[in-house]
């Protein structure tokens, strides 16, 4: 295990190995190194067992949209743990902070989306979304038409329904997945994938993949497609600005639903309040969770288009919820959130003045030796890592992204490597000043990994 001058340090890590599995871990590597033990936060910032700040490029996991250490979200806990902690909503009851919190939801949601089914995370949604397509069509009279589209390196989560849906290899690999009835596409990721085509070229070509894909599966059996309006694990992979109207074009030939999911994009990081509102589309089922709670207590949920609605609920029972669906102190702790998220503009902010700023001074760092590609829309951003900047050939086998991840965490920054792609999505309360905190430290960890990689 790494050196710490905190003895109790040492005492967690020994309990992390000795007992705890934890998620997405090379449990070997963890035991060597021992997890760092965050403490606590306040803000934008993380303070660790060793007492060292650290600057959360990453909101948690995406999902501190209100930033850490609001009161208000314990005290209504608090208060409601109290009152009522929880009751079910099955069989024909309902309680108060989970009917309230669906209609907000549903007023910040697209005209005509005015049902939520709720969950305890984004994968439970997407199972959700699964089910209840496949029930819709086949109240429809068409049970036939199960198939869902989704893109190979997309993310919708970890149970077997969400790590089908989502196109990551190394979740496929482990349990037999996708399960059947479950096909992918390929990603709009230009930077990557795109060659020596145009970005425009390259979106027009991915966006054809799903009308070539629905006329091989036969529309007749193509349920839905799922994608994120910008991917997030996969990269933050911005599509290039052709893609989402081709994609839009497509999808209103075919009788297909469209679901956006929302779990990264939704409750403010675009800018928007929905990734759908910044691209316009029109999706018929958006999977939520993360920005909802500020991820203060889990919850997700499904936002559903009133003609789906009108479908279900002609159909008998829908047999499917959780235990916490709609738990009463997550739905308060939501509606606090958002609360917040509204009363004080936050999202407002991120488009005018904070995501504008982020976006000038991440791009700031292009002219860096180790950087081929900066691109980033509202509170999210990537950071190429290459070898060479024209042919945006990469430092194969060397692990770039890991060693830039490490000099970030050692000098007070959380930023994210997939592959040899850097990744920040920070809190919707980041500052001016504490967004060049980032961008300076970031510097400074790439200045780093240069010398390393070079030396
Ligand atoms: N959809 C999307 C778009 C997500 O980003 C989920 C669904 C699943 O949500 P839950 O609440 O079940 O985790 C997510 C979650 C990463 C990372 O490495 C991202 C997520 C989860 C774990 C790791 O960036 N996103």
């Amino acid at each position: 295990m790494s050196v710490t001058s905190n003895p109790q340090t040492r005492q967690w890590q020994e309990l992390s190995s000795d007992h705890h599995l934890a998620p997405f871990s090379d449990y070997q590597q963890l035991k060597e190194k021992g997890p760092r033990i965050i403490t606590h936060a306040k803000g934008v910032h993380l303070w660790d067992s060793e007492g060292h700040k650290i600057l959360d490029g990453m909101a948690g996991l995406w999902c501190v949209a209100i930033g850490y250490g609001r009161d208000e979200l314990a005290d209504v806990a608090a208060r409601q743990m109290r009152e009522l902690p929880y009751y079910n909503l099955f069989f024909q009851t309902a309680h108060p902070p989970v009917l309230e919190l669906a209609k907000v939801v549903a007023e910040l949601a697209p005209a005509g989306m005015s049902h939520v089914f709720f969950t305890g995370s984004g994968s439970e949604g997407n199972d959700t979304v699964l089910r209840l397509v496949r029930h819709y069509w086949a109240l429809k009279g068409q049970p036939q038409k199960k198939v869902i589209i989704s893109r190979i390196n997309g993310y919708h989560g970890s149970t077997v329904a969400g790590a089908s849906l989502g196109g990551m290899v190394g979740m496929h690999e482990q349990g037999d997945l996708p399960i059947p009835g479950i096909v992918h596409i390929a990603q709009p990721y230009w930077f990557g994938e795109g060659g020596d085509m145009t970005p425009e070229a390259f979106g027009i070509w991915a966006a054809e993949e799903l009308e070539k894909k629905i006329l091989e599966v036969g529309e007749a059996n193509v349920a839905a497609f799922i994608a994120e309006p910008i991917q997030g694990a996969g990269g933050v992979i911005i599509p290039p600005d052709s893609y989402w109207p081709k994609i839009k074009e497509i999808l209103a030939k075919y009788d297909i639903l469209f679901v956006a999911d929302e779990v990264i994009c939704g409750f403010g990081r675009t800018g928007e309040w929905f990734g759908s509102d910044y691209y316009d589309l029109q999706p018929d089922l958006m999977t939520i969770a993360k920005g909802l709670t500020s991820g203060y207590i889990p919850m997700g949920g499904v936002i559903v288009r009133d003609l789906v609605v009108k479908v279900i609920s002609e159909g008998g029972d829908f047999n499917h919820g959780f235990t916490y669906s709609g738990h009463p102190v997550a739905a308060a702790v939501a509606l606090e959130n958002i609360r917040i998220l509204r009363d004080e503009q936050i999202v407002t902010r991120v488009k005018e003045e904070t995501a504008p700023y982020l976006q000038k001074r991440l791009r700031e760092l292009a002219d860096h030796p180790l950087v081929g590609e900066v691109r980033g829309l509202g509170l999210l951003g990537a950071i190429e890592l290459v070898r060479d900047k024209a042919t945006r050939a990469r430092y194969e086998g060397l692990g770039v992204g890991m060693i830039c991840r490490q000099f970030c965490f050692d000098n007070g920054l959380i930023m994210r490597a997939v592959g040899d792609t850097m990744i920040i999505a920070p809190s919707l309360v980041i500052t001016k000043a504490e967004i060049d905190e980032l961008l300076d430290k970031a510097r400074k960890c790439l200045d780093l990994t240069l010398e390393a990689v070079n030396g």
